[in-house]
Order: structure tokens, then sequence, then C-alpha cells
């Protein structure tokens, strides 16, 4: 199956967490596009000879161009489909909605890692995750034996929590953390259709991730979502439907009603990131040969004060390179603006930080750049 003359392909799958942020954008700019499910047939006949990954979603352009990686997807098709962008081009909104891109998609991966993993004992629930997980054999099959198979190939995720920092220790920190935030959006969306005002922002894509297939589509996290935090999850549909845009708020406005979710950011998220930097950095003086491998050993990480373990990803240093470029790049009244709203938010210092040892990708792969003089 290739991508036909006029329409995109999407190889996905429905509860994929970064296919449901690629889906949401495709269908929010009205990009024409189908989605494929991504089959292990199709793994190992497109997706791994055209990518050299194991990863989805990817896109697959009517003039023959693969793409992996959602920020590249979303920037390949921004690229071709530039009205009405998903980047603001006002410098506070601009980068809360790179910020709230990178919290949604590495550090929201928590709370939806473990609502999808921990509750096996919620028999609806885990059925339904282990036949979309069946799928990767066909989507065809009946629903026993993708029961079954999906137990198969579910083990290398179901199997990530202690890797991710999820420990029995933490667990109710980590609850109340997600029951916290839940509240927050909540609060927002009451007010907003999106994170900053009436269109969606790279942020709001980048927060449907987790927000969708594993929050807000599993069938036990979605049940806390409507019980919880009803608006957020109305913002979850209006998400997935090709919305009437208008505008970002005026006068380049951050909402109040995210500086909660700003201060928490730069409180528990951030701390994790810049580790991540000073122990990649050391690492690549160690290994100046050697591939950059998905995990770097581990370190400690606090949620809400609770002390933890877990992999350090290099990965997550290239997603802060995006909200740290646009910041760093900024220059007199729109810096200052910025600076303003960053030290109500405790994110003033964690933006100074410079990269000594950048990260690219290349081929889908991560590569470091030469140091910097
Ligand atoms: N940062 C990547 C993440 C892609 C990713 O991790 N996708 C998951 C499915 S939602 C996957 O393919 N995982 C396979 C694996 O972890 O080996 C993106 O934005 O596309």
């Amino acid at each position: 199956m290739s991508a036909t003359e006029n329409s995109y392909l999407l190889y996905a799958l429905p509860h994929s967490l970064y296919s449901g942020k690629a889906r949401s954008y495709l269908r929010y700019k009205g990009i024409p596009y189908r989605e494929k499910v991504s089959t292990l047939r199709l793994f190992y006949k497109v997706i791994i000879p055209r990518t050299g990954v194991k990863y989805i979603p990817v896109l697959h352009s009517p003039d023959d161009v693969v793409v992996q990686d959602t920020s590249d997807i979303i920037d390949f098709l921004e690229a071709r489909f530039p009205r009405d962008p998903v980047y603001p081009q006002t410098p506070r909104q601009k980068l809360v909605s790179l910020l709230f891109e990178l919290y949604g998609d590495e550090w929201l991966l928590l709370p939806a890692m473990h609502y999808r993993w921990s509750f096996w004992h919620e028999k609806a629930h885990i059925n339904d995750v282990l036949e979309h997980f069946g799928m990767l054999l066909s989507p065809r099959a009946p629903r026993l034996l993708r029961r079954q198979v999906g137990k198969r190939f579910c083990r290398p995720f179901s199997g990530s929590l202690p890797l991710l920092g999820i420990h029995p220790h933490n667990i109710p920190a980590l609850e109340s953390w997600y029951g916290s935030f839940m509240r927050d959006m909540d609060a927002h969306f009451a007010r907003h259709p999106y994170l900053l005002g009436g269109r969606a922002s790279i942020g709001d894509f980048g927060l449907m991730g987790p927000l969708y297939a594993h929050l807000g589509r599993d069938f036990y996290p979605k049940s806390l979502m409507q019980a919880q935090a009803p608006h957020l999850y109305e913002w979850v549909q209006r998400m997935n439907h090709a919305p009437q845009p208008t505008q970002f708020l005026a006068n380049d406005a951050v909402p109040e009603t995210l500086l909660p979710v700003l201060r928490s950011m730069f409180a528990e998220h951030f701390p994790v990131l810049l580790d991540t930097v000073r122990r990649l950095e050391t690492w690549l003086e160690e290994n100046p040969e050697r591939r950059i491998p998905r995990v770097i050993g581990e370190h400690e990480f606090s949620l809400g004060g609770v002390k933890a373990v877990r992999k350090i990803f290099p990965y997550a240093q290239w997603m802060l390179q995006r909200p740290l470029d646009f910041y760093q790049s900024l220059r007199g009244e729109d810096k200052e603006s910025v600076d303003a709203l960053l030290r109500e938010v405790g994110g003033f210092d964690a933006m100074q930080t410079r990269i000594g040892h950048r990260l690219s990708r290349i081929q889908n792969r991560l590569v470091a750049d030469a140091p910097r003089a």
C-alpha cells in the first residue's frame, strides 16, 4: 500500500499514544489522509524498511516522502499546509505551546502508562487494551484471538512502568498529581476551547497524545476523566473533529488558568529534563564514537515530594531543544515579556540552560552535533 495521488497515509494504531497526536492534527487541519492500521506485516514491509526504526505513527506523503516522529510530521505538514498555523506567532504563546507539547509527549506519558497498565483487575478495561494490541496481528481477527496475542505483543509496554519511574511507592503521588492536573485543565477548558483560545496550537496536539488514547479512551481512566474533568473530556472530543478555528487570544495573552500547570511543569518535569542534559553530556564525552542508545543509565527524580528512580532517555533532550531554542532566540521586548511570565511560573532559571552537546535526528536516529565552542 502506498500513498496515492492526493491523499496522505498515516500508519498508526487506534490505541497508540503518538498516533492520537498526529491524527488529531491531520483532522484539525483538514488534510486529506487515510489511516492504515500498522500490522506486523506492514512494520516489516514498509515501516522498518522506510524509516529504519520500529516506531509509529509514520506519515507517507503522496510524493513518497516518509516521516516518523510526530513533531517532524507536524512540521513537515505545516510547511505544506500553512493556513491556520498551529504555531502561534507571538512569543509568550509560542513558547507556552512548545512547553505543553513537551509536557504532553514526555511527562503525561507517566499517568498514561500507569492508568493503562496498572489496572489488570478492571476486566473490560484490560480486555479492550489487549484486543487493540492484537490488531498488530490483524484488525479483523476475532476479539478473543486478538486478546490472546495482544498479551504477548503488549509486554514491552506493560513492563515499562519501572523504567519510566512508576513504582508501587510513588503511585499515590502520581495519581494525586494527575488528579490535580485534570482539575486544572478542567477549569481551563471550562473557559477556553483550546489552550490558547479559539485555535489549537502545537501544545494542544502534544497533550492529545496521552489524553486521548490512554487517558480519554481506555475504559478505566476515561471514566475518571468523565467524572472528574468533564470539560477536559469535551476538549478530547473536540480535538478529534474538524473544527471552525477562530483565533488565538489577543495580545499574546496566556490564560491564568494555565499557570498552575506551567508551575508544576517547571517544578517536577524540568529537573528531570535538565539532569538528562547533564548526564547525556557526560555520556557523550565518555562515548564519543558510540551510537546514542535509547536509555543511558538511570537517575533519581521526585514526584509530589516522593523520590524514585527512572531511566534516562536522551530523546527527551531533543524535545527540550524545541522550546529552549525558541526562547533563546528571543530579544528585546519579546524576551522581556516572556521572562516576566517565566519568573511567575518558576521557569526563568531552567530556560537559561545552555546545551553543550545538541542532538539532531538523522534518518530517525539521534545524533550528537559537534560541541559548541
Ligand atoms: N517521539 C515519537 C514517539 C513514537 C513512539 O514512541 N511511538 C510508540 C507508539 S505510540 C511506539 O512506536 N513504540 C514502540 C517502542 O517503544 O518500541 C513520536 O513523537 O512519534
